[in-house]
């Protein structure tokens, strides 16, 4: 089968044309990576090349020894995957001792996997471990509105988790374990993936302050989706943020318990502390 035809890069490719729609994905801001299973490997197969240089990925991934991804490149642009995807991004092998990759097919003028590579492969290796297997997407996107909040809120797990969920019911039942704020850090990496992949052995979404979002799901849709709650959550806080000093009224903890309850979710007590005041002033102190 033609790489282009296969199931999971028109996934990939829609993933990313929907993003770039969003807004979050200005110049060649953002990246995408997706872990392939044996199918994906066996359906492309003989459009793979083994003749490609063995490079070093910068950090190691011993959990991920001879796995396949597919992975957008650097410097490439997300609304350019689905006009000249062979260019914008490629399939790649990671090798049996986890610290070095193979190109296989795709970024046909000579570029190199995206400048995340090394936090979304170490995002990608505790992401394996602590589902199972059942985590292959990590999606890395410029989000306009919680970018905006980094500026503002106190950078704290417990405090972006809270507003988030108090912007809007569904949140706690989209991303019930919260979300990890990572502090401003340079990118491209190993020592910002040691911080984000560290975060998700217990979140599914990491925010990088004054920069964007690294989220981690099993399909391209939950994904995606995950990126567009928390996004759509932070826009909301920015709204009611402009237009007033407080909360004139919020969801309350024993709100949560009770939506907790209904939905069958556990929602750690950590993120349901009691406020001492409902000004923004006091909130971002
Ligand atoms: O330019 O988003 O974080 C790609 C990026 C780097
Ligand atoms: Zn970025």
């Amino acid at each position: 089968m033609k790489v282009l035809e296969a199931g999971f890069v028109k996934g990939f490719m829609a993933l990313c044309a929907e993003g770039y729609r969003q807004g979050w994905h200005e110049r060649n801001g953002g990246n995408l990576s997706y872990r392939m299973t044996a199918e994906d490997v066996a359906a492309v197969r003989e459009n793979l090349s083994e003749e490609g240089e063995w490079k070093e990925i910068g950090t190691s991934v011993p959990g991920l020894a001879d796995e396949y991804f597919t992975v957008t490149g650097s410097g490439k642009y997300f609304i350019n995957v689905d006009r000249v995807p062979e260019e914008s991004f490629c399939i790649l092998k990671v090798d049996s001792t986890g610290t070095k990759y193979q190109i296989q097919w795709g970024l046909t003028d000579g570029g190199r996997p995206t400048s995340e590579l090394p936090t979304h492969l170490m995002n990608h290796e505790v992401k394996k471990r602590v589902t199972g297997g059942l985590h292959r997407v990590i999606y890395h996107a410029h989000c306009n509105n919680i970018i905006a909040l980094t500026f503002v809120l106190p950078l704290k797990d417990e405090i972006f988790t809270r507003e988030l969920w108090e912007s809007m019911t569904e949140c706690p039942v989209v991303f019930p374990e919260g979300v990890g704020v990572v502090p401003w850090m340079v990118p491209g990496g190993r020592e910002i993936g040691v911080e984000t992949s560290r975060l998700m052995e217990e979140y599914n979404a990491a925010i990088w302050s004054h920069h964007g979002i690294f989220c981690s799901g099993e399909t391209f849709d939950s994904t995606f989706g995950l990126m567009h709650t928390i996004e759509k959550a932070a826009q909301v806080l920015v709204m009611v943020m402009s237009v007033s000093d407080r909360k004139r009224q919020t969801i309350k903890p024993d709100d949560f318990r009770r939506l907790a309850k209904e939905f069958g979710v556990t929602l750690p007590e950590k993120f349901l502390y009691e406020k001492e005041s409902d000004l923004f002033s006091d909130l971002c102190r």
